[in-house]
């Protein structure tokens, strides 16, 4: 006798390879959100009871009239792990690794599981018993549940993110309903399940009770393709129950399984017209929301109603920081939204279907989208991909059932445009045979599997991080491959990793997008920073919650924050992608408009122009912009510049492109294009000189200045004292310098680090007093290297203004480029006072953040925020928030002006507290305000996951002199 007749459960389906079964569990269905069937939702406050293992508790629980008396309560939808304050087990981060054994399909014995339990009445308008039948949906439970009604037993399933039903039969009573779900953490499905995201188990989709009354609609799919040759929309719907199809707005009144072609008005993500129409069977009127239009693979490139498209897109999680996975209504619109207004126009549902109204969103608002599979099994890399699941035939009918699930789910969705078959599960028999299962069932759409190098199972050749170099190559199609490969077209799954700081050299994908046809844009990953709240760090990440295996931040590597606010990356990214092109000859008095759409004219869009002196708009106006067509272009007048403002100030126009009229997503007024164009150039500093330096005692004075006269080192500025400044090239190494550690070398942060540069010494070598001149000379370099800068501080005075210039001089040989090249100083005391914000006032770009590759969305202009406001908070801290091509800045009672312009940051904490913290509540903001004055910053790239920064874009140890005018504010 086996130890497992012993068990008082039986457990065996948990590490069954069966994806569900049990006598009342439903074959997959299109899914729709309301009918005139009666639903009952079951979500709210269910009883709960946490066992260590699969089999601790007997499942007596499930039968009326036990006592959950002694239990505990969770919020359903809802992981456990995020409820309970921490009582309930706690969130595990890992991105490839399985935090148990590989030992398909066995998982530990050490098997959180929560029994759920709800008890519930029927409305009183329920139809009554008799009258049709009943069928309980789960549209998510991670990651393998058992479900019981009144004592009686459903059955049981896997494949977290996709849709399970189960006909109730003759189960449902009146009163005192004893729903009853056990669910396990671990299972088998849990090694088709390894994503990059927080292991969340749980209850943590809707529990719906719906009504089938006889004669209801079953499984339906809407066909509705568009010809743009003859501007007509065919529709078919086929329907397992016969019933018909009207569309009211169309006059369509059709059987279902009939096809009528008319003219119409076609769908696609810059133009979701979709019409209004309803499915009607015997039993049930189900409401369609019909979008037409044809998606095929035609002559290498993906089309969409005869036009080939540009995907703008984002990888998307589901996530919320409190609630995990389990998203409400109004958080999925506004992503949506939030997308629309930064352009973006498609999704990848990394890596698993979304709740399935997000698709209705997607259709309503315009997002193309590939809907990927529940699937990734990314950590059997670590054994050479042996006994990978998509190899091995035991698998292949829990593979299928998830493409089934998805397909049959999803299929209705007009924004649904691809389906992707997973993500990183190397190769194998299964996935060929998903992709056969899919064709199949839907020849509509083409598939996409990354891990598919030679594409024997997908239509489109799509890659992850590849260099621009890469893509170029693909682009010239030089990149060889198979011919298959050859002759489809291009996208990047997964580009510009926004982990922290960045991602850097997004633009310069987008030119080679626009450039070469082939590539048809990808998708950044990703759109939120997985960041978990918590009530120690504020945000947490892998490791906060004591798991014995993590992957630290690598789950913070969003364009939105964790909380939703947009981070400078996506500002970047919108402006990248922004869908009209605006250059212009100022000189020329011409502004040149390029609609970048590839389905909508310009129609929505109205023109402004503002004439700036030195920051400042002096004169506003519209612009007249005919309504151009996808691709066209034109070249309208500015008007004169107004009189009188030239003289030495710099001059430019803005022209941007605003929404005319709101939109369902952007209200009237919202930016959707902008471009400066300089008239007359920055003026340059007049020099400060005629000051003698004067020394007495311990001190010397230039002009409003007083130094050390030992040191030479600056102790004020008029009233204003100071510290430092001194020569700094380092900066705290954001997770793209970090790289990641499988990331080939140079990766710099970790080089930085080793060769000393955050423990430069500055040696002095002379205080030379000239007549009119300070200068002071030091030799900076790191212990135990021979590498070095002599530097030079050269001060000068007018009496009122103080200038200084820097000389830099490298030394030895510089084998990496540095972080950063300027000077850093103190203002102590400049956030003391009343504790209020320090304000800040430049004169340069903005109003956001920026670095040499992630700079596009920076506009000259006069900008006033203060100190607090300009850290970004990324959540592990590391280097943010600069200002680029600064041409004066005020802060704590000085102004600096700097020629050439420059990089600033002010901070109330030193660059050495940003890089020892782990969590921004590592930060204690001090009385001193730091100042980094930047000759050079080196850039972002993305090699947290992607390639680093590209040439153009690196600070190389060169000889560099730079100037900076200070001068005490009047007070
Ligand atoms: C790639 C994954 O597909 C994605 O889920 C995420 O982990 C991303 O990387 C990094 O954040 S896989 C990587 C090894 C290229």
């Amino acid at each position: 006798m086996s130890l497992r007749a012993l068990d008082v459960t039986d457990v065996h389906y948990v590490e069954s390879l069966s994806p569900g079964g049990g006598r009342a569990l439903l074959p997959p269905r299109a899914w729709y959100a309301a009918s005139d069937a009666a639903r009952l939702s079951l979500n709210g406050r269910w009883r709960f009871r946490l066992a260590a293992a699969a089999d601790a508790d007997d499942d007596a629980f499930a039968a009326p009239g036990y006592d959950t008396g002694g239990w505990d309560e969770v919020r359903v939808p809802g992981h456990w792990v995020l409820q309970g304050d921490g009582a309930f087990g706690g969130p595990i981060y890992t991105n490839h690794l399985y935090p148990f054994p590989v030992d398909p399909p066995r998982v530990p014995t050490e098997n959180p599981t929560g029994d759920h339990l709800r008890v519930f009445d029927l409305p009183g308008d329920w139809p009554p018993a008799g009258d049709g039948e009943a069928v309980l949906r789960f549209d998510g439970v991670e990651s393998c549940a058992r479900v019981w009604l009144n004592g009686e037993e459903l059955g049981h399933f896997k494949g977290s993110r996709l849709a399970h039903e189960f006909a109730v039969g003759p189960l449902l009573r009146a009163r005192g309903n004893v729903l009853a779900v056990r669910v396990h953490q671990w299972s088998a499905g849990s090694y088709l399940e390894d994503q990059d995201q927080w292991w969340l188990p749980g209850i943590f989709r809707d529990v719906t009770l719906l009504h089938r009354p006889e004669g209801c609609v079953a499984d339906f799919f809407v066909h509705a393709g568009y010809d743009h040759r003859t501007g007509e929309g065919t529709l078919r719907v086929d329907s397992e129950v016969p019933g018909r199809v009207m569309v009211a707005e169309l006059g369509i009144d059709i059987a279902t399984g009939d096809a009528v072609s008319l003219p119409v008005e076609p769908w696609t993500a810059e133009t979701p017209r979709l019409y209004d129409g309803v499915l009607a069977t015997a039993g049930e009127r189900v409401p369609l929301r019909i979008g037409f239009r044809t998606v095929a693979v035609e002559d290498g490139l993906l089309r969409v109603n005869g036009r080939p498209l540009l995907f703008r897109g984002v990888n998307r999680h589901e996530f919320h920081p409190t609630n995990g996975r389990a998203l409400d209504l109004e958080t999925m619109r506004r992503d949506v939204v939030l997308m629309k207004r930064h352009h973006i126009n498609a999704v990848r549902t990394s890596h698993y279907p979304p709740h399935p109204a997000f698709l209705d969103l997607c259709d309503e608002l315009g997002l193309w989208v590939v809907d990927e599979c529940d699937l990734e099994t990314h950590g059997f890399v670590e054994q050479e991909w042996r006994d990978n699941p998509v190899d091995d035939d035991r698998w292949t009918p829990a593979l299928l059932d998830r493409a089934t699930r998805m397909v049959e789910r999803d299929k209705n969705h007009p924004s649904v445009v691809v389906w992707s078959l997973g993500n990183e599960c190397g190769t194998g028999r299964g996935l060929t045979a998903m992709a056969a299962a899919i064709r199949a069932r839907d020849t509509s759409r083409p598939l996409h599997y990354e891990g598919d190098p030679d594409c024997r199972d997908t239509d489109l050749y799509s890659r992850m991080y590849a260099s621009h170099a890469e893509v170029e190559r693909i682009g010239r199609r030089l990149d060889g491959g198979t011919l298959k490969r050859r002759q489809l077209p291009f996208i990047l799954c997964e580009y510009a990793h926004a982990m922290g700081n960045g991602p850097g050299g997004l633009a310069d994908y987008q030119r080679l997008f626009d450039t070469y046809e082939r590539c048809q844009g990808g998708f950044v990953w990703e759109w939120i920073d997985h960041a978990l709240a918590h009530p120690a760090y504020g945000y947490a990440y892998g490791g906060d919650f004591g798991e014995e295996l993590h992957d630290g931040n690598f789950v913070c590597d969003g364009l939105v924050f964790a909380d939703r606010t947009p981070s400078p990356g996506l500002i970047e990214y919108k402006k990248a992608i922004e869908p009209v092109r605006i250059e212009g000859d100022a000189i020329e008095g011409t502004a040149r408009i390029t609609n970048r759409y590839d389905f909508a004219d310009l129609r929505g869009l109205a023109f402004t122009w503002s004439y700036e002196v030195d920051g400042e708009p002096v004169a506003t106006g519209t612009l007249a912009v005919p309504a151009l067509d996808p691709g066209e272009w034109v070249e309208v007048k500015l008007p004169e510049p107004p009189a009188g403002a030239a003289g030495t100030a710099e001059t430019r126009w803005t022209i941007r492109a605003v929404l005319a009229d709101g939109t369902a997503w952007g209200p009237p007024g919202h930016v959707m294009a902008w471009a400066q164009l300089p008239v007359s150039g920055a003026r340059l500093t007049s020099p400060a000189t005629g000051a003698r330096p004067v020394r007495s005692g311990a001190l010397i004075t230039l002009g409003p200045a007083v130094f050390d006269a030992r040191s030479g080192a600056l102790r004020s500025v008029g009233e204003v004292a100071v510290a430092g400044p001194r020569l700094d090239v380092w900066r705290a190494p954001t997770d793209n310098d970090n790289g990641a550690s499988w990331q080939p070398d140079p990766r710099y942060g970790p080089l930085w680090r080793e060769l000393g540069l955050h423990r430069m010494q500055h040696r002095l070598d002379a205080v030379e007093l000239l007549d009119d001149a300070l200068v002071v000379r030091t030799r900076v370099a790191p212990a135990a290297r021979e590498v070095g800068f002599a530097t030079a501080y050269r001060w000068t005075s007018d009496g009122t203004r103080l200038r200084l210039t820097v000389s830099v001089v490298p030394e030895g040989d510089w084998k990496v480029p540095l972080p950063r090249l300027g000077i850093r100083l103190g203002l102590p005391g400049a956030a003391s006072g009343d504790g209020g914000p320090v304000p800040v006032r430049w004169f340069g770009g903005g109003p956001g953040e920026a670095y040499p590759d992630t700079a596009t969305a920076s506009a000259i202009g006069l900008w006033h925020s203060d100190v607090d406001a300009l850290q970004t908070p990324y959540v592990r801290p590391q280097e943010n928030g600069a200002r680029a091509d600064v041409r004066w800045a005020e802060v704590g009672g000085l102004r600096v002006e700097g020629e050439p312009p420059f990089w600033f940051t002010a901070r109330r904490w030193t660059t050495e507290q940003l890089d020892a913290a782990g969590h921004l509540t590592d930060l204690a903001p001090g009385d001193t305000v730091w100042l980094n004055l930047d000759h050079r910053q080196q850039g972002i790239g993305s090699q947290s996951c992607g390639p680093g920064p590209l040439p153009q874009y690196q600070l190389h140890a060169d000889e560099a002199e730079f100037t900076f005018t200070f001068a005490q504010l009047p007070r």
